[in-house]
């Protein structure tokens, strides 16, 4: 089937572009231009003409792309077009309705690519980030990945573990003999290495899941204590509500921001207190969820709530800071029970020492970011298949291989199959489409 659709973001532009891929391409470019093909890969300026009445819908750049060499690997043509909402609907509409084409769907150019093996699952993905990407260090790691390093240790593991079992399945042809201890030893010897390998891969901190999703912060602490204008303070503008009435903040309010390259996603939450409030109790419930699931809590009180342990010891873990806001009120000393938690007093009106705030946040981002591996793990699902190939392996470890030689094999084969799915080696329809459907239409 060909497909086609709007590749660039919707709304008016400078130039719009179109694609197409699919065996009618070529055809409907020719209707289109109401000639022969342009040279391909040659941009060229041609007219377009509307297919059925041959009215002139706009001189538009045509790349003319011969499959296999095209991003899809079909054939594919780009029309780069003046991107005006008249012009996109016209073009998409003449070409919709020589019902030879249908418009593509989210992803679907990549997965076509995927599927002509043009690009492994892990370099799909990535593409995907790298258009999702807010930040300098979102682009470095699609594109670490793009190049394809994630991808060579993969397949470097995978390609032993292939060999092991096909050592392992030569001895088939010799049912009646039993495998050679120093075989068996050294077999066991390399899985070890190649679980240590795995094992490592995912001892990573889940810095590549964080670099992909955004760094979370929760701003938590008693009402009025000033989270919503720290919040605004960061992101430079009113995302949150502030006034002097406590439990002004009764959801949670998300906001991303690129801290020095970094990102990071800043939630602001209901100020922690007794309520009989029905919706403030839930508002509260959310912001202790929020505080859990963050990478970072910044606790903030105020000199009037320094007696606020219950809430502190609960919220308070190495992965937290502590601030003292409101110091411009008062002449504030830290008290001795809370010189354990090294607090930053500030003052968010008179913007007193958040600088110091700032840069403890970018020490931590700098320290909780930093990789020094070449692999990356960016999704949950890379880290169950990984997961899943250490328990096959565990389970190999676990069997006899002369008395159990059939249900070993087996182990091993699911082992490879594990990993194989995280770059795409293996029959994965199923993963295919929640894949591909992050992605928009037109990529
Ligand atoms: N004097 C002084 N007032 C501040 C400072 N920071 C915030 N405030 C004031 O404190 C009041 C509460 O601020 P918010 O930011 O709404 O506090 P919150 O923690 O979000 O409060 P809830 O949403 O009710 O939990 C507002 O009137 C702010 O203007 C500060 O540094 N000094
Ligand atoms: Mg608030």
């Amino acid at each position: 089937m060909t497909i086609c659709a709007l590749s660039s973001a919707p709304g008016s532009s400078g130039v719009a572009v179109i694609r197409i891929s699919g065996p009618e391409t070529k055809n409907l470019i020719k209707k289109l231009i109401k000639k022969e093909l342009p040279r391909p890969r040659m941009a060229t300026l041609l007219k377009l003409y509307n297919i059925n009445t041959s009215s002139l819908i706009d001189e538009a750049i045509v790349l003319w792309f011969p499959g296999p060499n095209s991003y899809t690997g079909e054939d594919m043509a780009e029309l780069h077009v003046h991107g005006s909402r008249a012009i996109i609907t016209c073009l998409q509409n003449t070409i919709l309705d020589t019902q030879k084409c249908r418009l593509a769907e989210p992803g679907e150019f990549t997965k076509l690519a995927f599927i002509n093996g043009k690009i492994n699952l892990l370099k799909a993905e990535a593409i995907g980030d790298l258009i999702a990407a807010e930040t300098q260090i979102q682009i470095d790691q699609a594109q670490s990945i793009i190049k394809g390093k994630s991808f060579l240790k993969f397949e470097n593991i995978r390609e032993k573990l292939i060999k092991i079992l096909a050592t392992l399945e030569a001895k088939i042809d010799f049912p009646e003999e039993d495998i050679p201890e120093n075989v068996t030893k050294n077999i066991k010897k390399d899985l070890e290495k190649i679980e240590e390998d795995i094992k490592k891969i995912l001892n990573d901190n889940k810095v590549g899941e964080k670099i992909r999703t955004g760094f979370k912060v929760a701003i938590v602490g008693p009402p009025n204590s000033g989270k919503s204008s720290l919040m605004n303070y960061f992101s430079k503008r009113d995302v949150s509500i502030v006034s002097e009435i406590a439990g002004t903040t009764r959801d949670v309010l998300e906001t991303h921001l690129n801290f020095d390259g970094y990102p990071v996603i800043i939630s602001d939450t209901a100020g922690i207190r007794e309520s009989k409030d029905i919706i403030e109790k839930e508002g509260i419930k959310l912001a202790f969820k929020k505080a859990e699931e963050a990478d970072l809590r910044i606790v903030i009180i105020e000199p009037k709530n320094v007696e606020f342990f219950g809430f502190l010891n609960d919220l308070y873990d190495k992965s937290s800071i502590l601030l003292v806001n409101k110091t411009d009120l008062y002449d504030f000393k830290v008290p001795e029970q809370l010189k354990k938690y090294n607090p930053f007093l500030i003052s968010i009106l008179k913007e007193t020492n958040i600088d110091k705030v700032i840069s403890e946040i970018k020490y931590i981002l700098k320290k909780s970011l930093y990789t020094s591996t070449d692999v990356f793990i960016t999704r949950e699902r890379h880290r169950i298949d990984l997961n899943n190939c250490i328990l096959s392996l565990q389970d190999f470890k676990n069997k006899n291989l002369n008395e159990e030689f059939d249900k070993a094999t087996e182990d091993l084969r699911i082992a490879v199959r594990n990993l194989g799915k995280v770059v795409g080696k293996v029959d994965v329809e199923e993963i295919l489409s929640s894949i591909f459907n992050d992605f928009c239409i037109g990529k």
